[in-house]
């Protein structure tokens, strides 16, 4: 069973979230979703999540390309998780692209998928703003 995971707020979530995780999913057998918590988020991304992680982690688990759904509490934990899950592929958005090559030393495909253009949490909530 070939396994796949990627990481993110997936706050509001959207189209672009939705196409990750379908390439993502089409990459392997088994998907897990490294899900930021609130705290992560604010202290480390400095963003506020709409949606608690609670809400967001339910959300993802509806989506049947989504297999597990877990925390992520540090930007560190990458390392440990893919030994800890056996995974066989890494995926992220372009936006992250070389953010993740560590990753190859620990024998994990790493791969950068095209971000979904025009669309995004920040652009969502600047365009209802404007209403
Ligand atoms: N994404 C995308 N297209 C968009 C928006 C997002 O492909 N229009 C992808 C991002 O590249 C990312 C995933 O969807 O791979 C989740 O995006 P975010 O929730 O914004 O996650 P991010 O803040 O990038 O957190 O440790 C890694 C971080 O947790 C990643």
């Amino acid at each position: 069973m070939k396994k796949v995971i990627t990481y993110g707020t997936f706050d509001l979530f959207h189209e672009g979230h939705r196409r990750l995780l379908q390439r993502a999913k089409e990459l392997g057998d088994y998907l897990i979703v490294v899900l930021s918590s609130d705290e992560f988020n604010w202290n480390q991304k400095g963003k506020k999540s709409y949606f608690t992680y609670d809400e967001r982690k339910h959300m993802l688990e509806a989506i049947r390309y989504v297999d597990l759904v877990i925390p992520e509490t540090c930007w560190e934990q990458k390392k440990s998780d893919v030994h800890e899950y056996h995974i066989d592929t890494f995926v992220m958005g372009d936006d992250w692209q070389g953010k993740f090559d560590f990753l190859k030393e620990e024998g994990v495909e790493v791969v950068y998928l095209p971000r979904t253009p025009e669309i995004s949490t920040t652009q969502i909530k600047q365009d209802l703003n404007e209403k």
